[in-house]
């Protein structure tokens, strides 16, 4: 099923210059960009965003993360990307995840593990309306499409 999801470059993509190694990445699977947008994400939106972490230990740590820099915040679409997505992030922890994932492959701390990924639908539509009006989102058909879905 064509799914979409919210993916958001944190900080440390951007000051390492990773962005578009990841992007590349979506990219050569075939996934389509339907929404980008670069900001500073204010404290607030850190904090609803990453709701489900209130009251843990690395909160405080994980917001300031989030909001030290500007990130690149993202809607991708494609066959079930979100699951597909997680798959290509890599565990949490970079330490445990496989290489050939993302973080397996470009970071070593949990705490700075470049990528967020929509770990479900309901996820995936509350990220996506937290951070994006509709009008941001650009539907657009790509000329490879028969080559990738049959
Ligand atoms: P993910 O980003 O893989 O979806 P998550 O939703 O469980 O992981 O946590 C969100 C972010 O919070 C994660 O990318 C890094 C931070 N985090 C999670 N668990 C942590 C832990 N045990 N110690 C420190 N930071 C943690
Ligand atoms: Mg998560």
């Amino acid at each position: 099923m064509i799914e979409r999801t919210f993916v958001m470059l944190k900080p440390d993509a951007i000051q390492r210059g990773l962005t578009g190694e990841i992007m590349g990445r979506l990219e050569a699977r075939g996934f389509k960009p339907v929404a980008m947008k670069f900001m500073r994400i204010p404290r607030e939106l850190a904090e609803r965003h990453y709701a489900e972490h209130k009251g843990k230990s690395f909160f405080p740590s994980l917001v300031e993360y989030v909001t030290s820099g500007p990130v690149l915040c993202m809607i991708w679409e494609g066959e079930n990307i979100i699951m597909a997505l997680r798959g290509m992030m890599g565990k949490t922890n970079p330490q445990d995840a496989a290489p050939g994932t993302i973080r397996g492959d470009l970071a070593q701390q949990t705490g700075r593990n470049l990528i967020h990924g929509s770990d479900s639908p309901e996820s995936a539509r509350r990220e996506i309306s937290l951070f994006f009006n509709d009008y941001e989102l650009h539907e657009h058909k790509m000329s490879i499409e028969p080559w990738l879905f049959e």
